[in-house]
């Protein structure tokens, strides 16, 4: 009989360039081999109300997290398949945002030129961007539903376990533990003319089961875990860690999240926090997060 997991993928359809995608992803796996690999989620997902999709029920996640661990990721050598929401913040990209692009610029007779106060700062982005490009070490994976993201995390796992135990999973993206099953799904934009709407949402599977047990079962697996009330949040990334068998779990506040983090394993409780100073002077809660998670995957390599 199928498990709960299994029946998602025999039942939802995957994203029309999967098979593209995955092209992308096999050739990159095989020019990275001899490294350390991250497959980092980033963002939210939709989760869709119609298969003609209008409306779809979307969470807060900015991507910022995903996208900012990436490039300290790049920093240290990894090789990173960043499987991010469609729009949602990128790595290199996410200092220029909005306006601040045109911000920099300049037109002097005619010309276009970068202001004089914005080339050092663009200077340090774009060396550190080509590098990892020229190095082809960085492989984006855009989503944006539920059920783009869940077909891209386990056909990208599975093509990552060649690595064996050089590979690290940092799932990051913010994604719907709630969803509504394509067969239940309606064909075209529900109507208002019916009055209020009622809608059931179904359980997602869940994925960090085939995960740690069958996709990369020697990866170095990290989940995240947010909540809203503190009482919760050690006490779930607990019950995470004995439910998966996975290495570690670094839970967060909605509030605090910037700031603060907490990183659970089995036997251990540990608090990184940002003080409003280091926060001010543009510091990266993500810099201290990806050190300590880099050391804690080396120490398991060792331990080999
Ligand atoms: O994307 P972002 O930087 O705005 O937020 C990051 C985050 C809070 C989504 C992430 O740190 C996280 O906790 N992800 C897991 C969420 C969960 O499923 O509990």
């Amino acid at each position: 009989m199928s498990s709960h997991w299994q029946t998602f993928y025999e039942t939802q359809a995957k994203p029309d360039n999967y098979d593209e995608q995955m092209k992308l992803v096999r050739s990159f796996v095989q020019s990275h081999l001899d490294q350390k690999v991250a497959l980092i989620s980033s963002g939210g997902t939709t989760v869709p109300m119609e298969h003609n999709t209008v409306r779809f029920v979307d969470n807060f996640s900015a991507g910022t997290r995903g996208s900012v661990s990436t490039e300290y990721f790049l920093e240290n050598g990894y090789a990173v398949v960043f499987l991010y929401r469609w729009k949602s913040l990128e790595p290199y990209s996410r200092h220029l945002q909005g306006s601040q692009i045109l911000d920099s610029l300049d037109v002097i007779q005619g010309d276009v030129i970068v202001k004089e106060e914005s080339k050092s700062k663009l200077l340090q982005i774009i060396t550190k961007y080509q590098k990892v490009e020229n190095e082809n070490r960085l492989l984006r994976v855009p989503f944006t539903s539920l059920f783009d993201y869940l077909w891209f995390l386990r056909g990208i796992c599975t093509e990552l376990a060649a690595f064996g135990p050089k590979c690290l999973l940092y799932l990051a993206a913010a994604v719907s533990d709630f969803y509504i099953p394509s067969e239940q799904m309606v064909e075209h934009k529900i109507q208002s003319g019916g009055g209020p709407l009622s809608i059931t949402l179904q359980l997602v599977p869940k994925m960090l089961v085939p995960v740690t047990t069958s996709w990369v079962p020697h990866a170095y697996v990290i989940s995240f875990k947010l909540e809203t009330d503190e009482n919760l949040l050690v006490q779930k990334a607990r019950k995470a860690l004995d439910t998966y068998k996975h290495k570690l779990v670094i839970g967060n506040m909605l509030q605090t999240r910037k700031s603060r983090v907490v990183l659970v394993t089995q036997t251990e409780e540990k608090e990184i926090i940002l003080s409003s100073e280091e926060l001010k002077k543009g510091g990266e809660i993500e810099q201290r997060i990806v050190e300590d998670v880099i050391r804690r995957h080396e120490q398991y390599l060792a331990d080999r």
